[in-house]
């Protein structure tokens, strides 16, 4: 089942020179394809559309610190089963308790700063697209 998704490679990412290494673990997945791709400072009304979810939480302040500290890399990846795909490559939410392997598991040590984020959902994948690439039909 072909499936786009929007990821983000965060901030901490483009710092650390990562953004080669995370894009070729995506472009090396067989069939997948990069629709669209921008390399973006987000500014707050942007994170509080994508972070809609998390607003009130105590970790959502921060976060918003952090994701607009530098440039990010957005993309839309698109393929066989790629949202399911790019979440297993990402690992989960907490980098020391991702396998070694993922991206996470591979180059993190916190949550708040765990390099990458890519939809959950297909509906999320559809509204995060809209956010970030509203010119994408
Ligand atoms: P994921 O990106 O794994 O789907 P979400 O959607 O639960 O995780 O959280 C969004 C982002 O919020 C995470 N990528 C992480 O940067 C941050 N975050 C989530 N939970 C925490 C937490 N307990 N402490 C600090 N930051 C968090």
């Amino acid at each position: 089942m072909s499936q786009r998704t929007l990821v983000l490679l965060k901030p901490d990412a483009v710092r650390r020179g990562l953004v080669g290494e995370l894009l070729g673990r995506i472009e090396r997945k067989a069939g997948w394809t990069i629709s669209a791709l921008e390399l973006r400072t987000l500014d707050r009304p942007t994170l509080e559309q994508h972070y809609a979810e998390h607003v009130g939480r105590p970790f959502y302040e921060p976060l918003v610190e952090f994701m607009s500290s530098g440039p990010s890399v957005a993309l839309v990846v698109e393929g066989e089963r790629v949202i399911e795909g790019v979440r297993a490559l990402a690992g989960p939410t907490d980098p020391i308790a991702a396998a070694p392997g993922s991206i996470r598991g591979d180059f993190g040590t916190i949550t708040r700063e765990n390099l990458i984020h890519a939809s959950d959902s297909e509906q999320s994948a559809e509204r995060e697209i809209k956010i970030f690439f509203p010119g994408l039909a």
